[in-house]
Order: C-alpha cells, then structure tokens, then sequence
C-alpha cells in the first residue's frame, strides 16, 4: 500500500527505540574477572589478520561510557546478551559473582538512565568447556545445563529486565552450517546431524520460555530469527514455489515451531529427505508445546531471491563473503528445492548483501500475517568499511541513507497495521563481526582500532549518531522524510 503523506502515522508514544550488540562481539575482556573461552572466543581468534573477541570494543571496561553516549542518543532500549561463560565460565557448576555483578551494573545503569534491558540469553558464545566435555549442543545434557543458567539469568536479573530473547538466529546457525563452530567435524557430518542440533537447540529455547515463566513472571520472551524475505526469481510457477520452499526452510519451519509448538508434516518431510530426522524422547513434544513466545524479534539485514533447482542439479553450500571484497559470495543450490539467485533489482553492500530497506517492511508484514504477535526489531544495519578523516570524523552518510530508508519502512508498516514496539539496529558502537573482524564495521559509534592494534579504543560520534539521535529524540517525527 502507498499512503499520502498525511496519512503516514507516527510511531507510537511508548516506542523503544535504541541499538543491539552481542557479548562475545563488544565486550572483549574474554579471559578475564573468572570469564573462561566460548567456542566462538575461539573462533574469532582463528581468523588470521582479524580482531578477536579479546579485546573486541572493550566495552567490559567502557560500558559506564558506552551507556552514557546512549543516554545522549536519547535511547529508550538497548539489546545486548548476555555471556554464558562470563556468568558460569564452566558452562555448568561454579558461578563467577564478578560476572553476574557486572551485568547488574550494566543493567542498572541503563535503567537509572531511562533506557529498557532487552537481553539476548545466548548468542552464539557456548561456553569452551561444554564443547570439549560433550560436544556441546550435539549432547541432551546441554539442556540441563542451559537451564541452570537461564534459572541464574532470572534469578538474578528477572525482575529488572522486560524483555528476554532465546536462541541468536537459531535458524541461521543450522542453515549456515560450518558459520561459527558448529561444523566442527565438517560440513557434511553436520549437515548430517543438523536436525538433532536443531532439536537440542528448541528444547533449550523451550526450557528457557518456561523458566522465564516461572522465575521472571512480569517479563516477557520471544524468539529471535535471522530474516531473509525470499523473493521468487520470476512468475514462473517452479521459480514462485522454490521461493516458498526456500521461506520454508530457512526461517518458517522455525518460527512454526517456536509459536506452535510441534514440527509440521512439511518439516517432519524435509528433515527426513535432508540429514536425519531428530531423535524424540519422552517429554519432549510437550515440552515444545507448553512454551508460547510473547513477541517475535526479527533481525533483518538483505532479501534473497530464490530459482527452481531440479533435483538432478549438483548441491553446493553457501559461501559468505569474508573479506569485503564484492563478489566473493557463492549462491547456495539445494536440489529439489531451492537455488538462491542474485536481485538485479538491488545493490549489494562491499560483503554482496542486497540492500534492501523494503524487504523490512516485507518481513515485518509476512511474519505477522503469519503469527499475529507483537514484533520488535532487534538487528538492521550497514556493514562498511568506514573511515575515520582528517576532520575526526566518520562521514557515514550510506548508513544513513540505508537507516532512514529502513526507519521509513517501520513506519509504512505500522501504518499498514503492523504492532512494531521497537527498533534497535546493529550496532551502537562498532564491534567485532561474525566472520570479518573490525573491518566491517555498523556502529553509530567509530571504535578507534584495527585489526591487530586496540590503538587508544577511543569512541568518537559517527554522522550517523547525530542523524539517528535527531530521529529518536523527535520519536521518528524529524530525520525521516523531509
Ligand atoms: C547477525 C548476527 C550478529 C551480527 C550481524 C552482522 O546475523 O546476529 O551477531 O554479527 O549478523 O553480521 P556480520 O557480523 O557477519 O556482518
């Protein structure tokens, strides 16, 4: 729909508005005050020529300034997670009281300046020694021991803190396979044992939804995917299924699940044609079904588009761009369901993302179509390489272009009917990325250093602050469409 510009609505009064991060990606400090390694600590150290989770922003020992440039922002919210190995380093038995102490600090002292805790529970950073003790999320004891740290996270912090999310881009992490660790005996044994991984990982998002419940009854939780609205290559009817196909299999099997509660026939088909199937145990179809999600987190960066592939087609995994080189990444092709083509129709970010600010609205409007629950935005945002001039500054005015275009399609949506209660993009200050280091950076916050030096970590306003701070103290009225 299109709207005369009268009609656009504002964004509600209450609307949250603020940014996201992730412990293993800001806080650095990976070693330190009793924390102990996650897989993905370990991970990022891999990465030759990259900055790793050691140091990352070092927002451990700046977060006093890190929140009070928020408060400057005019943030309402902020989304960050919490690290499992900080809290218990083990993974299971001993609590480390430094660690739970510094989220109460980070946590008051977002509070004491206005702005509301919505925290992540994990975000990819499973304790070290979980993995080397039972393969981590490969074993049902993980299970036992995310619940015991899940029962500390509400114990300690429930009462403070309204919104709580699960599992970071649960589907991503199976869809990408050998992304961040999990294909630690290759690929292909993965792709083997995916659905159990799968299965684990929904029984934990389940425990955690009930013990959320019980221990944090005034908070609320949902689940928060990686979305990619999938666009059909043409009308061609096979073109048009694979793109449901594709829908299906990297997004909506899991978001059926978390907000209904069992696998559908369509997901009981396609993990027992692509891996094997999981293993049920007693207990644990109710489990899922006794876990609703209160709201949908969404975090959306590009679209796709998605072609007939005949089953006769050779398979080929997906290949990230790693280096910001544009044309690096390698289109995936799943027979018989799908092939992920390139959108002539869009541009693509220096890492081949389409940049898309049109596929938010898309997502936002699909996912509710589908669910019809409150949904909040916890990840958008523009990879680049920034640079930091002569002047002191960082002229960013891509991301500004690529945020107002998006913050425009918020707002369309919630003109459409869309309940959207708060939008946080990736990041608030520059941070280490998944795959690539420091060099890709999204904060509206520069984060002086490099790759192999922490130079002085100094945190200097990008254009981007100033222009996203306009909206968020106008509450979207000014910075948007003038
Ligand atoms: C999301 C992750 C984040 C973040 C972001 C950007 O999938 O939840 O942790 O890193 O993507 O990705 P990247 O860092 O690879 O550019």
């Amino acid at each position: 729909m299109e709207y005369p510009a009268d009609q656009i609505v504002g964004f509600p009064e209450n609307f949250l508005w603020g940014a996201s991060s992730s412990a293993f990606q800001v806080e650095g400090a990976a070693e330190e005050d009793g924390k102990k390694l996650s897989t993905v600590d370990l991970n990022t150290r891999r990465k030759e020529g990259r900055a790793s989770s050691d140091v990352a922003a070092d927002h451990y020992h700046r977060f006093e300034e890190d929140i009070d440039l928020m408060a400057e922002a005019g943030f309402s919210s902020y989304r960050f997670s919490i690290s499992w190995p900080r809290l218990i380093p083990d993974g299971a038995g001993a609590v480390n009281q430094k660690g739970v102490e510094f989220y109460h600090k980070l946590i008051d002292g977002l509070i004491a300046r206005g702005i509301t805790p919505i925290v992540t529970l994990f975000h990819y950073d499973l304790p070290l020694a979980l993995q080397e003790r039972y393969r981590g999320w490969r074993s049902r004891q993980v299970i036992d021991d995310f619940a015991a740290y899940c029962r500390l996270v509400f114990t300690e912090y429930g009462a403070k803190v309204p919104y709580f999310l699960t599992l970071n881009e649960q589907n991503m992490q199976i869809v990408y396979g050998d992304w961040l660790g999990l294909a630690d005996q290759g690929v292909a044994e993965f792709r083997q044992s995916q659905w159990q991984i799968n299965h684990i990982m929904n029984l934990c998002h389940a425990t955690a939804v009930r013990l959320c419940r019980e221990l944090a009854p005034n908070a609320k939780i949902g689940p928060v995917p990686g979305y990619v609205p999938l666009y059909p290559a043409s009308p061609r009817p096979e073109d048009v299924l694979a793109a449901l196909n594709a829908d299906e299999v990297t997004q909506k099997m899991w978001l059926d699940l978390w907000v209904h509660g069992e696998y559908s026939n369509f997901q009981m088909r396609y993990m027992h044609d692509h891996g094997t199937p999981p293993e049920m145990l007693l207990g644990d179809t109710e489990l899922l079904a006794s876990a609703p999600v209160d709201f949908i987190a969404i975090n959306n960066y590009r679209s796709n588009v998605a072609a007939y592939c005949g089953l006769d087609d050779q398979s080929r995994e997906i290949g990230l761009n790693k280096d910001g080189v544009p044309g690096q990444f390698v289109y995936p092709k799943h027979p018989g369901v799908f092939q992920q083509t390139a959108n002539p129709y869009l541009k693509m970010t220096d890492w081949d993302w389409e940049i898309d600010p049109m596929g938010l609205r898309f997502s936002l409007r699909d996912v509710h179509n589908h669910y019809q629950l409150p949904l909040m935005i916890t990840e958008n945002g523009f990879g680049a390489h920034d640079t930091l001039t002569p002047d002191g500054r960082v002229h960013d005015q891509y991301r500004i272009d690529y945020l107002k275009a998006c913050i425009q399609q918020v707002q369309l949506a919630i003109n459409d009917g869309v309940p959207v209660f708060s939008y946080n993009p990736w990041s608030f200050t520059d941070l280490i990325s998944t795959g690539n280091g420091i060099s890709k950076r999204y904060g509206l916050v520069y984060v002086n250093r490099t790759e192999d030096d922490p130079l002085d970590l100094a945190r200097i306003r990008k254009d981007s602050f100033y222009w996203y701070q306009s909206v968020v103290t106008s509450n979207g009225r000014l910075g948007l469409w003038g």
